[in-house]
């Protein structure tokens, strides 16, 4: 950290001082002695905050049993990996269960930490990690889904995105450059024309846009000049989500070609590590100090970090498709090959379904698996000679091609079962009310409706078409969990966030007025007056 830095931390919060004590990723070298100590003994700071750097996370709400939380760049894992996080999960009998996450990642849960050295043992022997994957890291790097599939990709996010991962945590076994940032740090980088990654909402984005004419289109190096549109980058910085304040990203009036993402990532990073604002946590993301420094300060301490000047944005980006859900069965650019979207309800995956995954992805595709933001699966490479035969297999039954318009775009994030920070209760309640709408009501278009326990926006309220956003109300004079409406959240081409537009409606009487809403707002029809017109 550089002298400005010591000096904007004088006044150190809780957060700031322990990680001036010792280094979080420190405990990377203590698993054996946690493990051999157990979670009661071992000193709290280490077992509560610390050992999130290394992606293992103390839950109140089951006390001992551990939360893992992996990284997977650009979302995609091996069958192989899958099988290894299968394993761990499947030790922890009914504790144990996994999230895919809205960042194309995924959690364990159940994890005993005297488990924790063989658990480290095994991911290493798959090429996994789960190295800073919370607190004051870089969170898992989000790329294109469909990466290396699509036939209309612009640019394959898949390398770049996993040398961003190698650079920031020395290829998955740490790195002390970049464990103490003032906050958490969110980096995304679009490839398609559908922008499936929420670009807006990332700290750090790279959205597609061409160059147009003749130029200089490296990094002020001078050398290259064409006349024909060159592929790059728009940058966007400073999105986020928090309990105090919600902000999509802005433009840093930057394009940068592929070559230089790495060095961007890099730049950007190390000016927010040295001068991000430390005093008050509430006030720590990104886009507090753009705010303090205004975007042209900000914008040239990124390039005195480069070393050489950024060139101004192109004009337009290339973001102009509707956002696709890539649920279903789709013909991939290889001719002959498919990839399929699973739906997997909440996300929740259990250590049976992650090796039956693990068989199909093998048996039918090419043994790759990928995540979504939306929380699902999709299996890639299936030749269309196997195609028919793999959608015969039972599990798609339960992870379906085809799901019902408004489970198909269901998000959820992990709520009061594993969260101390969620003040209702989400996935399962989630799950009930849609299946009881979709027995009530007849849909026309699916309604993306997301679910978040509490303002910190995990499970993103902004983007959906109706976000649920849970808070205490009162009904009959009595607290009860209920939850802020959100509306108007727009994906893909013009994505904008939603805003806040109903608070504090009981859950007990939720079902009811969504499907109000749905039949007001999203063309939804009863079912039992679709019967009587018909
Ligand atoms: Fe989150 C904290 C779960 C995506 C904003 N988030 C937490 C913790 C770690 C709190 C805790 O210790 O219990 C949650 C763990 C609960 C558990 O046991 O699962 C948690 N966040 C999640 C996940 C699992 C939700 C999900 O069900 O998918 C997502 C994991 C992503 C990953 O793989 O890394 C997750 N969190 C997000 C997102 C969405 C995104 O990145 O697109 C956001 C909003 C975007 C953003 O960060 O700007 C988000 N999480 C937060 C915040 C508010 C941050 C802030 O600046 O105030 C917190 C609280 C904090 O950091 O202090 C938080
Ligand atoms: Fe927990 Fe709140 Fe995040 Fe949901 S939104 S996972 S309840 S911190």
């Amino acid at each position: 950290m550089t002298d400005t830095a010591t000096t904007t931390t004088t006044s150190l919060n809780k957060f700031e001082k322990f990680k001036a004590e010792k280094d979080g990723l420190a405990v990377k070298g203590e698993i054996e002695k946690f493990a051999a100590l157990g979670w009661e003994a071992m000193d709290e700071t280490d077992r509560d905050h610390r050992l999130k750097w290394v992606g293992v996370f103390f839950r109140p709400v089951t006390p001992g049993k551990f939360m893992m939380r992996m990284r997977l760049p650009n979302g995609i894992l091996t069958s192989s990996q899958m099988r290894a996080l299968a394993g761990v999960v499947q030790r922890y009998g009914d504790d144990g269960n996994a999230d895919i996450t809205t960042r194309q990642n995924i959690q364990l849960r159940g994890i005993r930490i005297e488990d924790l050295p063989d658990i480290f043992n095994r991911f290493h022997a798959v090429g996994l990690t789960s190295v800073q994957s919370g607190m004051d890291n870089i969170r898992n790097i989000t790329g294109d889904p469909v990466a290396g599939l699509d036939a209309d990709e612009l640019y394959d996010t898949r390398e770049v995105v996993q040398q961003i991962q190698d650079m920031l945590t020395n290829k998955g076994e740490g790195n002390p450059e970049f464990t103490n940032l003032p906050r958490k740090f969110n980096i995304a980088i679009a490839g398609g024309r559908d922008n499936s990654v929420h670009a807006e909402i990332n700290d750090l984005a790279f959205v597609p846009a061409f160059k147009e004419g003749t130029g200089d289109w490296g990094l002020g190096t001078g050398e290259e000049s064409s006349q024909s549109p060159i592929f790059g980058f728009n940058v966007l910085v400073g999105g986020f989500f928090s309990a105090k304040r919600c902000e999509a990203a802005i433009p840093l009036n930057a394009w940068v070609s592929p070559e230089d993402v790495v060095a961007v990532c890099r730049a950007v990073l190390e000016v927010y590590r040295d001068h991000g604002l430390r005093a008050n946590r509430q006030k720590s993301r990104l886009m507090w100090l753009i705010d303090e420094w205004g975007l042209e300060k900000f914008r040239q301490e990124v390039e005195n970090r480069l070393g050489k000047s950024l060139l101004p944005a192109a004009a337009k980006d290339e973001i102009d498709w509707e956002k696709r859900d890539h649920i279903g069965v789709y013909k991939q650019k290889q001719s002959e090959f498919n990839y399929v979207g699973l739906h997997i309800p909440v996300g929740r995956l259990y250590a049976e379904d992650m090796f039956e995954i693990a068989r199909l992805a093998e048996v039918y595709g090419s043994g790759e698996i990928r995540f979504t933001v939306e929380q699902n699966i999709i299996i890639p490479n299936i030749p269309d000679s196997r195609l028919a035969t793999f959608l015969t297999e039972p599990l798609l039954e339960r992870f379906s091609i085809d799901p019902g318009l408004l489970t198909r775009s269901l998000v959820s994030c992990t709520g009061s079962q594993f969260c101390n920070f969620a003040l209702i209760e989400t996935k399962n309640r989630a799950l009930g009310i849609i299946k009881a709408l979709e027995a009530e009501l007849i849909l026309t278009a699916n309604v993306r409706i997301h679910w978040t326990g509490c303002p910190n926006s995990c499970g993103q309220p902004q983007v959906a078409d109706i976000g649920l956003m849970g808070t205490k109300t009162r009904k009959n004079g009595k607290a009860v969990e209920g939850v802020d409406i959100y509306m108007g959240g727009k994906v893909g081409k013009d994505a904008h966030l939603g805003t806040c537009v109903i608070k504090g409606i009981p859950c007990e009487d939720l079902q009811p007025f969504l499907q109000n809403l749905l039949i007001e707002h999203f063309g939804a029809k009863p079912r039992q007056e679709a019967l009587v017109t018909h």
